[in-house]
């Protein structure tokens, strides 16, 4: 069996990833700007989360220097997009997840009006993208809160950045709903509380009180903004749908023994709270009795539980890169993860970084989800950052990267087989961009190679991988020919 016909293919960036240009168009800084490469470092180091202090902020943006952020010089999609989205389109995507930096449209988020140099580029990305016949699919948020969000109220901690979300997305449904039917939120929305920095613009040294109560409570406000905008775009754009975007992250115990089978229903009760409240419009019981043993409280304010249950999505998606495996033992041997640390899985490979591949936990992440919500569900994220070497006659041989898809496209295809309703499939990344978390370029993960090195030499120029023809053949024949 093949997929079902229209199954949506492509790739997955995000805005701070990959535009560059920090600095045109009036764009404010956001907290990517400020997110350093350390050259050296260890591979396996993870960013939990890094100690940003205001004056660290500060001095980083007095700094203009691109070679040592990253992000802020990203691979130039800012002004090379076209030619990207043609070779995306010879591909053969027909979905391309992109997001929108909020600070392009409100530079420091407080604005009463939107830029019109930033409501214009992203017209015209969405227009190129249709010409191309390749739909939007937009997170609206995806680690880039406006850094003076951050310095003035503390990011998502305060409630006031509800209704500046709410400025913000109702802008992007307004100006851009005639070219974009499909919206996420907040990317990977558990992501706050292991790095609140970058997913909530949270500065630990301005938090009163105690940092996992502010993440709770900034969590808990883009729920609320989540459940907000959701309404909204019922009421501007009737034809569009909503997603909500999670860091699928499989769970296994490490032994039978019950203690770390306990130890995982525990960490899934925890993963399944962000979908439990978006998808299912309520916050699981036991989770929050669970926080509220921990001194955790959810600050609820009136009609905060009605909007909740009143607005769930309409699809859940996803990123899925590995799993994790849980055990009661101090002493067991770790191996770092996307922004977590895990115990070591024997059974499975991990690449340099220490990610486990695990194509299987791939289908019990599909199963699980779908089980559990009954939703439409939409892998928006997976794949397999590498170093790739560039031959002589400026080539990238990737088998690595060919072998990592199809292993996780045959257990994709298995549970559609089984059952389960996927909208699509968009691959992190179609093209090399800097890495989230080491803000590396050469942790590659594109079909398109991007001449250009962690410190930002190089032409920029795009080569066709091997796994770029790979990947078209796959497309061409809907997943049969892998
Ligand atoms: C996800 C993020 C992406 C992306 C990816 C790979 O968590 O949503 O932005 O970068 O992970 O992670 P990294 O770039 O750290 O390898």
């Amino acid at each position: 069996m093949t997929l079902p016909k229209g199954f949506r293919w492509g790739g997955a960036v995000a805005a701070n990833q990959v535009e560059g240009a920090w600095r045109e168009g009036g764009r404010g800084p956001a907290v990517s700007d400020v997110a350093s490469y350390k050259p050296n470092a260890d591979p396996t180091e993870y960013a939990l989360h890094h100690a940003y202090t205001v004056d660290g902020i500060k001095a980083a943006l007095a700094d203009d220097d691109v070679a040592y952020y990253p992000k802020r010089r990203g691979i130039d999609f800012y002004h090379r997009y076209p030619g990207d989205l043609a070779l995306f389109a010879e591909m053969g995507f027909t979905t391309l997840r992109v997001s929108i930096a909020w600070t392009r449209l409100y530079p420091t988020g407080e604005e009463l009006e939107p830029l019109a140099e930033g409501v214009a580029y992203y017209e015209a990305l969405f227009t190129e993208m249709r010409r191309l016949n390749i739909e939007p699919l937009v997170t609206l948020s995806h680690y880039d809160p406006p850094m003076a969000l951050a310095l003035k109220h503390n990011g998502w901690v305060e409630r006031r950045t509800i209704e500046l979300f709410e400025r913000f997305a109702r802008t992007c449904f307004e100006r851009f709903g005639h070219l974009v039917k499909m919206w996420l939120t907040f990317n990977e929305i558990d992501g706050i509380i292991r790095h609140p920095f970058t997913s909530g613009g949270i500065i630990e040294e301005l938090v009163e009180g105690d940092l996992e109560q502010a993440c709770y409570t900034a969590l808990h406000h883009q729920f609320v903004a989540s459940a907000s905008v959701t309404r909204m775009l019922r009421e501007i754009s009737p034809d569009a749908q909503m997603g909500c975007m999670l860091t699928m992250l499989t769970t296994y115990p490490n032994t039978c023994h019950p203690d770390d089978v306990a130890a995982t229903q525990a960490k899934e009760r925890l993963l399944y709270l962000c979908t439990d409240v978006q998808a299912g419009g309520a916050y699981p019981r036991l989770a929050l009795r669970a926080l509220e043993r921990r001194g955790v409280k959810i600050p609820f304010e009136k009609g905060d539980e009605e909007l909740l249950k009143e607005h769930p999505v309409d699809f859940i998606s996803f990123s899925y890169y590995m799993s994790m495996t849980e055990s009661v033992r101090p002493d067991a041997e770790r191996t770092p993860g996307n922004t977590v640390l895990g115990v070591k899985n024997p059974f499975l490979p991990s690449s340099e970084w220490g990610w486990q591949i695990d194509p299987v936990g791939l289908r019990i992440s599909l199963i699980d989800l779908y089980d559990r919500y009954g939703k439409p569900l939409f892998i928006v994220e997976n794949g397999l950052g590498m170093r790739d070497e560039l031959t002589d006659d400026r080539k990238i041989h990737d088998p690595y990267r060919i072998d990592y898809f199809r292993a996780h496209f045959e257990q994709m295809i298995q549970a559609v087989e089984e059952g389960v309703d996927l909208m699509g499939y968009v691959s992190w990344a179609p093209i090399d961009l800097i890495s989230a978390s080491s803000s590396q370029i050469s942790k590659r993960y594109g079909f398109i190679y991007v001449d250009q090195d962690d410190l930002g030499q190089g032409t920029q120029e795009r080569l066709r991988k091997d796994s770029f023809y790979w990947y078209q053949k796959v497309i061409a024949s809907n997943g049969a020919d892998l």
